[in-house]
């Protein structure tokens, strides 16, 4: 049975069955460029719902009980609106957002969290298929929740991500989100955090977050993950994967990708490498040493290793406490981003604010005021000071 899940018809992009490919279903403009046919191979329903080759209809608003009921008895196309829902930046969408994870929250928790980073092209998203397929033959259910800041810019990463995990998606038990782009980095790790609250109060028990290698979103992601793995590849260059950045201190496991074919060798030696630089880092979890694993998705070497170490991870940390103390600490941590987020939201949505920082701009960027006064003087504008 076909059961992909997802996503895009959620966000208002009409979608088609994923399992029946047809170049170009009958809604598309006869002019049409090639997004047309990008955003159908994007959306994906299950089986059954809606007739082939037919636009998406609108649905009926869903309550809030609809929501908690359907989210609690595992219903994809109920989780996927209920994450369109955690997603939506309108006020009301907002406050009943919050009264539906308020109901899901103490459903939460159960799930494995695990963040995958590594640069464009390190194989991520293959890795993740072979990975997610892997863990549903053993009976898990897994979500896969991809945040892909980049994918504004080059237009087309998410695209290549859905295509490669189509797989996946179609296996009972999968589901895979992508996080939609753009806003502050702030804005999209709430949503990923809370479509994670949402997955796991579905009965997935795995989640995986994968990121780009890029900027700071793996520290992001790293915050609110149990487990994080650096995919690398051999030979692109320690400064762009981030070696010198420090990602590789925030990883729990290394992965030297794409260890297949004439490229054993390297990897190999890349493998022996960081684990001398292991050696000398303090590990990202107290109590457990970072191992770097070879895999490729294209054999299927590694993949179940990678789950045994995971296991393995999952058993240590639980078991010293560190598993429990890292998720306490990043409820606090959340709590206070949320905190410094709302503060500036409200502040520069403020109109006495609004009124007054050109002005202090102009002073600031003519040097005729000092960055520090003029802070200040905006603070007491808004009544904070
Ligand atoms: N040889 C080899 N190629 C791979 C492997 N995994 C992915 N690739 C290729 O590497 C490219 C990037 O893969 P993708 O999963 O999209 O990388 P991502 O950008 O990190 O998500 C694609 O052309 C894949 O076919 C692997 O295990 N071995
Ligand atoms: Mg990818």
């Amino acid at each position: 049975m076909v059961t992909a899940h997802s996503s895009f018809e959620e966000t208002g992009t009409p979608a088609l069955h994923h399992g029946c490919p047809q170049p170009r279903p009958d809604w598309v403009p006869e002019d049409a460029g090639p997004a047309f046919a990008t955003w159908v191979l994007q959306g994906a329903r299950p089986s059954g719902l809606v007739p082939q080759g037919k636009p998406a209809v609108r649905r009926k608003p869903l309550s809030l009980e609809d929501y908690v009921f359907g989210v609690l008895g595992g219903d994809p196309m109920v989780v996927a609106r209920a994450i369109t829902l955690v997603e939506s930046n309108a006020p009301a969408h907002q406050e009943l957002a919050q009264q539906m994870l308020e109901k899901l929250l103490p459903h939460t928790g159960l799930a494995k969290r695990i963040g995958i980073t590594g640069i464009p092209g390190a194989g991520k998203s293959t890795f993740i298929e072979a990975f997610g397929c892997h863990l549903i033959e053993e009976g898990h259910r897994v979500a896969v929740l991809a945040i892909d800041p980049s994918s504004s810019i080059s237009g087309g990463s998410i695209l290549a991500d859905k295509v490669r995990m189509e797989k996946l998606s179609r296996m009972d038990g999968a589901f895979i989100r992508p996080t939609p782009s753009g806003g502050s980095l702030g804005g999209v790790a709430r949503k990923t955090r809370e479509a994670m609250l949402v997955c796991e109060a579905a009965g997935y028990d795995v989640i995986i977050v994968e990121t780009v290698g890029v900027g700071q979103n793996e520290v992001t992601v790293r915050s609110m993950v149990d487990f994080f793995l650096v995919l690398m590849i051999a030979g692109a260059g320690d400064e762009m994967q981030g070696i010198k950045k420090g990602v590789i201190e925030l990883a729990d496991a290394l992965v030297i990708n794409k260890a297949d074919g004439e490229n054993v060798a390297r990897a190999t030696a890349a493998q022996a490498e960081m684990r001398r630089v292991l050696h000398y880092l303090h590990p990202a979890t107290a109590g457990w040493s970072t191992p770097a694993l070879l895999a490729s998705a294209l054999t299927g070497r590694g993949v179940d290793e990678v789950w045994r170490v995971t296991e393995d991870y999952f058993k240590t940390s639980r078991a010293s406490g560190e598993l429990e103390r890292r998720r306490r600490t990043q409820a606090v941590e959340w709590m206070h981003a949320l905190i410094a987020e709302s503060l500036r939201a409200k502040f520069y949505a403020s109109a006495e604010v609004k009124a007054r920082i050109g002005v202090l701009e102009t002073a600031v960027a003519n040097g005729r005021k000092p960055a520090m006064a003029a802070a200040l003087e905006m603070l007491k504008v808004a009544g904070l000071g």
